[in-house]
């Protein structure tokens, strides 16, 4: 369950699927039935997702990545030289990019991401684009990293947690993932944290469930991962993709939802289907600044500046420790 470090990213691909499979058993013995959205990006779900990110509907990434052009170069002033920057959930490291062109004196750069193939060409891009960066990538779940690579030297700690992904956390995961960033990261530390803020269901309901449906294949993905790596037998066609929002959780959900009675085999277990029921896959919880605060707050964090950007509006957060 550990995060390893980049000189074992070719071990990493090798991994018994058991992780995956016990996981997905146990969301799937649950009522309502569930599944970890970390699942979703194998090497085909990165580049869905990377898909997504260019979809007209899907206005988070392209927002976001204007807001933090404006604000990299007054947070830069503040990381300091030889400063190392950490990033959560790095994927392709698009947004990177603005930062570290932003901060030009960083020293280091430590990608961490689920997916060793994302985080393989991502590495191999920056390592070329920055050729004075050190960088030293770390494979695995973001939150299980308890130690950072050697390789990142000493200087102080950026965490970078851009796309809204901490949206994904439950409220209580979300303050406890803040507390142990808050320790991994050190004295002095700054932590910059990316947002989606609440605005209209049709506007989120949109951006999850886009007119060319790549949304629905990302989410039907994990079903097609299952069915290769687990042996599993889920007849994906036979599940519709539903994108809801959830105004008392302020989270939009995406479901996978069986469309006729249906019972599925993998790890030694059945798994029944009713008409109609779903797969909790996904939750995207939408802020406001009121409820960035509190979390960074209870997690021990100071909200040094909050940024919104126009509609249809992400917010970025500079934290300090
Ligand atoms: C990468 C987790 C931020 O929640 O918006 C995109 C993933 N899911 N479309 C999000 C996603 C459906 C995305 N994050």
């Amino acid at each position: 369950a550990g995060v390893r470090l980049a000189s074992d990213v070719e071990a990493a691909k090798d991994d018994p699927a058991s992780e995956f499979g016990a996981d997905m058993a146990a969301g799937l013995s649950r009522t309502p039935k569930v599944a970890s959205p970390k699942w979703f990006y194998d090497a085909e779900g990165s580049a869905l997702f990377e898909d997504i990110t260019r979809l007209p509907e899907y206005y988070p990434t392209r927002q976001e990545a204007a807001l933090l052009r404006d604000v990299a170069p007054d947070w830069a002033e503040r990381f300091g030289p030889g400063a190392v920057l950490v990033e959560y959930g790095s994927g392709a490291s698009e947004k990177t990019r603005i930062v570290l062109d932003a901060a030009s004196d960083l020293s280091a750069y430590v990608p961490i991401d689920i997916s060793p193939d994302a985080l393989d060409a991502a590495t191999a891009r920056i390592g070329e684009a920055y050729p004075r960066l050190a960088v030293a990538p770390m494979v695995g779940d973001f939150m299980a990293v308890d130690d950072l690579p050697e390789a990142a030297g000493p200087g102080r700690r950026i965490g970078f947690f851009p796309g809204s992904t901490i949206g994904n956390l439950d409220p209580d995961d979300a303050v406890a993932f803040l507390k142990a960033a808050r320790r991994l990261l050190g004295e002095g530390a700054l932590f910059v944290l990316g947002v989606d803020l609440v605005k209209a269901p049709e506007t989120l309901i949109a951006a999850y469930d886009d007119a060319q449906g790549v949304t629905a294949a990302f989410n039907r993905n994990l079903l097609v991962r299952a069915n290769r790596e687990l042996g599993a037998d889920f007849d994906v066609d036979a599940f519709a993709h539903r994108a809801v929002w959830n105004p008392e959780a302020s989270r939009m959900e995406m479901h996978l939802e069986a469309t006729r009675d249906m019972v599925v085999r993998f790890e030694g277990q059945r798994f029944s289907f009713a008409r109609s029921e779903t797969i909790h896959t996904e939750s995207s919880r939408k802020f406001t600044e009121a409820s960035v605060r509190e979390m960074a707050t209870l997690a021990g964090w100071r909200v040094a500046d909050f940024r919104v950007g126009p509609a249809p509006s992400v917010a970025l957060a500079l934290l300090e420790g």
